[in-house]
């Protein structure tokens, strides 16, 4: 008999036909790993329940009282941290958007197959801990430092490679001021939630979701660049299977609007009635702070300059937009795109690749306006928007 081995029930990576169905597995990956819905983003701080959640494994069974997190590698002192002793260092809050960089993978065409996000693997949160730098000065780096290696207490099963979830930062990177890695024990003033990570994680301002590893049991400094799983075949921009690809790191812009209007059930398509209509919503970039956002309503042939809301100086998390329109009984299609401080802007046509990263395609929200004698209240704000 042949020897059991994990290429039984691990899969290699794979790209969808055009037109293809999502399999099974998708939606058992989207049912575990939810996204924000839409609405939740008209909070500055998204309320915990409602931020998205991503696990590529089984969340740990994690008791607080025994947790350790060992720092160890090129550092003059190894120590073992608890979270009570995090707890002792002056306390970090920052405000920081999180987004997987899987986020709009399913509306690639064709379609890589994995996480199927559409567009809501995204939230805010106010983000509690200790600087990641002020843990590795107390350590003291040892010549030769050069990367730093984050573990998770997470551990499974990847294209046939187990592993347990691992990822590495630039030294440079892991001891920076702006931003301010943290090893962070509070979201939004509470213990993390068994899914976002508790007892501790880490935090990366302007990176993308995998950076920011959860269940922290484990920092080591290393001399070479990490070649684990999620660092070298995992997260890299490829066209080709066979290239080594670059690195996914920081978050490219987005714009997404609050869905005006309500729903159609099923098809989720909006539905609003005719007149003034407050397009309003967020935009985010981890590269530079956000300059512009451009609204279309006739599926963007033009653009209108939105208003920005007042920068409130969270430089990592979202800021809110809004934009007049007046609805006119028929199709629309409502477009919104956002250009950050470093002159990056949201591209009209999909940024392909093979692991659907970085996809920052414009979104695109069809929307039903009703006819004028639909509603007897035509020419009042229909309340239908925040
Ligand atoms: N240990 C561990 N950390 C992890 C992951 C994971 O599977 N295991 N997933 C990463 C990915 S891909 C994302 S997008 C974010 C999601 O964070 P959230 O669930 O708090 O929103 O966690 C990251 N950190
Ligand atoms: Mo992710």
């Amino acid at each position: 008999m042949d020897e059991a081995s994990l290429s039984a029930v691990s899969t290699p990576a794979r790209i969808a036909e055009v037109g293809q169905d999502f399999e099974a597995d998708e939606i058992a990956l989207a049912t575990r790993n939810h996204g924000l819905p839409l609405e939740a983003l008209r909070y500055d701080v998204t309320p915990p329940g409602l931020h998205y959640v991503l696990a590529h494994y089984d969340i740990p069974d994690a008791d607080a009282d025994r947790w350790r997190i060992r720092l160890d590698g090129l550092v003059h002192e190894e120590r073992l941290l608890d979270p009570a002793a995090l707890r002792e260092y002056p306390a970090t809050t920052v405000r920081v958007t999180l987004e997987c960089a899987g986020n709009g993978r399913a509306h690639l065409s064709p379609r890589p197959i994995g996480h199927p996000w559409l567009l809501e693997a995204v939230g805010t949160a106010e983000w509690t801990g200790v600087p990641l730098r002020l843990l590795l000065a107390e350590a003291g780096l040892a010549p030769g430092a050069r990367e730093v290696v984050f573990t998770g207490a997470d551990h499974g099963v990847e294209r046939g490679v187990e592993q347990d979830y691992r990822r590495s930062l630039p030294l440079a990177v892991a001891t920076g001021e702006d931003p301010e890695v943290l090893v962070a024990y509070a979201m939004n003033g509470q213990p993390l939630p068994p899914q976002h990570g508790f007892p501790v994680r880490l935090v990366v301002p302007g990176w993308y979701g995998m950076a920011h590893v959860k269940w922290l049991r484990g920092i080591t400094v290393t001399a070479e660049p990490f070649t684990g799983f999620q660092q070298v075949t995992a997260y890299r921009f490829r066209q080709e299977p066979d290239q080594p690809g670059e690195p996914v790191t920081r978050i490219a812009p987005r714009a997404l609007l609050i869905p005006p209007g309500f729903p159609d059930f099923m098809s989720r398509t909006r539905v609003v009635r005719p007149g003034p209509v407050t397009l309003a919503g967020r935009a985010w970039s981890g590269a530079a702070p956000i300059a512009l956002v451009e609204v279309s309503t006739d599926g963007g042939a033009d653009w209108t300059r939105a208003e920005l809301g007042p920068d409130d100086g969270h430089r990592w998390a979202w800021r809110s937009w809004h934009a007049p329109w007046r609805a006119e009984p028929g199709h629309h299609v409502l477009t919104v795109r956002a250009t950050d401080a470093a002159g990056q802007t949201q591209p009209l046509e999909q940024p392909w690749n093979r692991g659907g990263y970085g996809n920052n395609l414009v979104q695109r929200v069809p929307v039903l306006c009703l006819g004028e004698d639909a509603d007897e209240n035509a020419d009042e704000d229909t309340g239908q928007t925040p």
